[in-house]
């Protein structure tokens, strides 16, 4: 198998100097995020090994520095990283720059506006409600503010990429949308759709409750909203690493992607199915319909099959590659990956990672062995696995590529990227069976473990393994930061790939696959079919009962 000629094309091609220069920033916004997060994180972790250090940093309690660690990272770090990433990607998709660069910099700021009114409400203790804040704990309406301000910086990505579409559509008509434009766009595209409960349940509900232009709230009505986002948001973090792990990194390994087509399903799948079953969060609550909460964990056994599909189609592209690079026999091809470059080595051992995270997600989704894990450390255990490595490592590697691609300069230490991948990875691994453990043993999820009164016998190595691995992940991290700063400091100018945007190539390419995959219009209306015959039944029979006031209880 030979690899053709390389499909490059320098950024400078396709962007004009401000939109680079703005996405640039939007791309700082989210590893300040990731900074937060991750002080936030060790203070966890330290926890875990019975160092308490909360008061030294003037922490209220465990559980605001739980807020800032969840809202930096799930929400700031995961938004703006794929506002910067995917509006780059549509540009070089589309061979043409974004249709507004006023829209590239609103997005920039509606993002810095909304993490600096959540950070300002997070850090003086008026916002300890935690990432998933639901009713009736009540957070200051700065918070409200910020949280909503972030995802209409996501809008706006989205509203530009369409009207890039649109007039890329004008020069090219009856052209099939190129590959990396297609996945990028739907992933906003099902962001969107999944978008609307949590700006429901802020704009109508939450933000008048907190101004207190009403008296009361519904929790379970806004739970039920929060989950109607809380789930997909899995997939607005996931699919602009499969964007990458897709359009990028098999080419990178030398290997090429078996089919267009399948791409572009995949991505239509996670557009169908990413939104319906969001009652999977809720199988305990009472109030939600049993028979609809059955119907949530079908569907999410469904949004399980393009998952599947990803890693059969990676696994042979790799495969594909690793024996174009000389690889023998039945597993020597996984040796001549290229484990030594700094994008292609974290994306790997995120991937790796994403194997057993989504075998767990399994669990999680089940009706009855959901019961085993609900509420416990198992959770964040798993979603240690998805989002704080398949997706953080993934974005820690594109990063390595991204940073000179935008800066023009040279990536500081390609040893120290691959030395920090490989800490993360193995902290992970020590901090999620931790995590799992312990959370088979009882422990809660969302505590201190080492103070509550209930503590069990049972939790202290899993404890130690928490934090050990926490530890690792915290300097992993730190790595991370030095060799980003010293990057942009570097006077070396960025060079090879680094300068261009490379993409996979496919063995069967867009003329065989069906045109209806690219009626993008079509597919957003049966989204929100199947999305109302999901939910609508649950929001009727729930009804609205605006009589529960606000705690604030830390
Ligand atoms: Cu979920």
């Amino acid at each position: 198998m030979t690899s053709a000629a390389p499909a490059a094309s320098s950024v400078l091609d396709t962007l004009d100097v401000d939109q680079r220069k703005w996405i640039r920033r939007q791309l700082y916004l989210a590893f300040a995020g990731l900074a937060v997060g991750v002080l936030m994180g060790l203070l966890q972790v330290l926890e875990r090994l019975n160092i308490d250090l909360y008061d030294e940093v003037q922490l209220q309690s465990y559980y605001q520095g739980l807020t800032m660690h969840g809202v930096a990272t799930a929400i700031v770090f995961t938004f703006t990283f794929s506002n910067a990433f995917l509006a780059l990607a549509t540009a070089r998709g589309l061979g043409r720059p974004l249709a507004s660069t006023n829209l590239v910099i609103g997005s920039f700021v509606t993002a810095a506006l909304g993490l600096v009114l959540a950070l300002a409400a997070m850090v003086t203790n008026s916002a300890t409600v935690l990432y998933t804040f639901y009713a009736p704990l009540e957070a200051s309406s700065l918070f409200y503010l910020g949280a909503v301000l972030l995802v209409v910086s996501t809008w706006l990505v989205s509203v530009n990429q369409l009207l890039t579409l649109r007039a890329w559509r004008r020069q090219h008509p009856g052209e099939r949308i190129p590959l990396l434009a297609f996945t990028s766009i739907v992933t906003y595209l099902m962001w969107d759709l999944a978008s609307v409960g949590i700006a429901v349940e802020v704009v109508v509900f939450l933000l008048p409750w907190a101004l207190g232009w009403v008296a009361g709230t519904d929790p379970l009505l806004t739970r039920t909203l929060f989950w109607f986002t809380g789930h997909p948001i899995v997939y607005f973090w996931l699919l602009p690493a499969y964007v990458s792990w897709y359009m990028m990194v098999p080419r990178r390994a030398g290997g090429k992607l078996y089919s267009d087509a399948i791409v572009r399903a995949v991505f239509i799948m996670f557009l169908l199915l990413s939104t319906p079953v969001g009652l999977h969060h809720q199988f305990t609550d009472p109030g939600v319909d049993s028979g609809l909460k059955f119907v949530h964990a079908i569907l999410t056994f469904a949004v399980f099959f393009p998952s599947m599909v990803t890693a059969f189609t990676l696994l042979a592209a790799f495969e594909n590659g690793g024996r174009a690079r000389g690889g023998k026999g039945l597993f020597g091809w996984i040796r001549k990956l290229p484990w030594r470059e700094p994008f292609v080595a974290p994306q790997l051992l995120a991937m790796l990672a994403f194997t057993v995270g989504g075998a767990t997600g399994l669990i999680n989704a089940s009706f009855t062995v959901n019961l085993v894990v609900h509420n416990t450390a198992y959770i964040p255990g798993h979603l240690h696995l998805t989002v704080g490595t398949a997706v953080a490592l993934s974005f820690m590697g594109i990063s390595y590529w991204l940073v000179p691609h935008l800066t023009g300069r040279r990536l500081f230490s390609d040893g120290m990227a691959v030395l920090q991948a490989w800490l993360y990875f193995a902290g992970v691994l020590l901090m999620s069976r931790g995590l799992m453990g312990a959370g088979l043993e009882g422990q809660p999820r969302r505590v201190p473990a080492n103070s509550i009164p209930y503590r069990q016998e049972g939790w202290s190595t899993f404890d130690a393994l928490t934090g050990l691995g926490g530890v690792l992940m915290v300097i992993s991290a730190a790595l991370f930061f030095w060799n980003i700063i010293a990057t942009v400091r570097n006077r070396e100018p960025a060079q090879g790939e680094e300068l261009t945007f490379s993409l996979s190539e496919t063995i069967h390419g867009a003329d065989v696959a069906p045109p209806a995959l690219d009626r993008l219009g079509v597919w957003v209306l049966a989204a929100v079919a199947l999305v109302l015959v999901a939910y609508l039944p649950a929001l009727v029979t729930q009804g609205i009962d605006l009589s529960s006031p606000g705690f604030s209880l830390f």
